[in-house]
């Protein structure tokens, strides 16, 4: 059965010169944070395109009626594939900002009482740690307190400390991007059976364009290690292109690189990267743009044939997931459950082995 496609959108939304345009910029048009120094006033919507057809939409800053802040037409809110983001300049008039968030909330929640508030304070590179507490504690108290009274379901608004010059937005990000990624279901499955049967301790599916994360593990997000994979994909993006360098002066080039569905992405492409001796993180290309990121303690990933064979696997199932159209399959969101995902993918999460000796004649065609 064929169902209406459901767009998945994120509204990006805030007073004049709180920092919307510079989050954007920094993650989606690999603009260098001090160059949003000179960024212009945004005057239109602007869209930007994420991965697996997620959309962010940047708002212009609107007339003093609108107490400044673009607003999109409260019909879009209908969507349970929607959801807002809000910057606050942490660094500005707080409560002013916070007034204008409880206005918005008003009207979006009149459309559609499920739809998730992110709320980023933003800035927080300006501040001191106590600082960095007392204003966070300050916006959670009243926008909580508000959504409290108005009867609302307080679990759907979140809460992130962000700045452009580190991690901070990216992971941000990456937390709001899942809640609406169609594939998210199928591809935490695969993730976690891959982490358990593994032994690993954290595995993420990262788009290394964005240095965001799509995918994890069931097991609760460490910041730390988060901030490690952040850092590393630095390293493993001057590593890849020292080895594309390579590889066109060698004239090997037979388009692989170039196919995002390709199945042949090469063993060799897979790069360890040991932390002070207390972590280590392989990684494994899926795709041109995602990359698995597996973590583990030392001893336990001296066996990375084991490991590499699995991380194969779950990149097959990976692939297909993406490919998956979510608009024809079956189920929608309410209705899909851990029974249906397990029959969709049996054939990629049983071939993820727990034993640390994968079949022999099985070893060569993994990729
Ligand atoms: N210190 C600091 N400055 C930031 C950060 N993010 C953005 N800025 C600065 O904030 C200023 C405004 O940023 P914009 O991205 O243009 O803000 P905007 O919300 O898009 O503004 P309008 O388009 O006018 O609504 C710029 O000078 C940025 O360099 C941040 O994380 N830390
Ligand atoms: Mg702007």
């Amino acid at each position: 059965m064929l169902r209406e496609p459901t767009p998945s959108q994120i509204f990006v939304l805030g007073l004049p010169k709180s920092g919307k345009t510079s989050i954007l910029s920094v993650l989606f048009n690999r603009v260098n944070a001090t160059d949003t120094l000179y960024l212009e006033t945004t005057t239109d919507i602007t869209e930007y395109e994420m991965y697996a057809g997620i959309k962010a939409y940047d708002y212009p800053s609107q007339s003093e009626l609108d107490g400044g802040v673009g607003r999109p037409d409260p019909r879009l809110y209908y969507n349970s594939r929607a959801c807002i983001i809000y910057v606050i300049d942490s660094q500005d008039d707080v409560r002013h900002s916070v007034d204008i968030l409880t206005e918005i909330m008003e009207t979006a929640y009149r459309v559609n009482t499920d739809i998730r508030v992110n709320v980023f304070i933003h800035k927080v590179d300006g501040l001191s740690r106590e600082l960095q507490t007392d204003i966070h504690k300050e916006i959670e108290h009243r926008i909580i307190k508000f959504v409290d009274t108005e009867g609302y379901n307080t679990s759907m608004v979140s809460f992130f400390l962000t700045s452009i010059y580190d991690h901070t937005v990216n992971e941000a990000i990456s937390k709001v991007s899942q809640e609406v990624l169609p594939h998210r279901p199928y591809l935490d499955t695969i993730l976690n059976t891959l982490c358990s049967r593994s032994m690993l301790d954290k595995v993420y599916l990262f788009d290394t364009m964005t240095k965001t994360y799509i995918s994890t593990d069931f097991l609760p997000n460490d910041t730390q290690t988060f901030k490690f994979c952040f850092d590393s994909i630095v390293v493993l993006e001057d590593m890849l292109s020292m080895w594309k360098t390579l590889q066109d002066s060698f004239g090997d080039d037979n388009g692989d690189d170039d196919d995002e569905e390709s199945e042949k992405y090469r063993p060799e492409k897979r790069s360890v990267i040991n932390l002070k001796g207390t972590m280590t993180i392989i990684t494994y290309q899926v795709n041109r743009r995602l990359t698995l990121f597996c973590i583990g303690r030392p001893e336990t990933m001296q066996d990375s044939t084991f490991i590499e064979y699995n991380a194969g696997k779950a990149a097959k199932g990976i692939r297909k997931v993406i490919k998956m159209d979510m608009n024809t399959s079956p189920y929608t969101d309410a209705t899909l459950n851990s029974g249906h995902i397990n029959e969709i993918l049996r054939e990629d999460i049983m071939s993820i082995v727990t034993d640390s000796y994968p079949p022999q004649n099985d070893m060569m065609d993994h990729y």
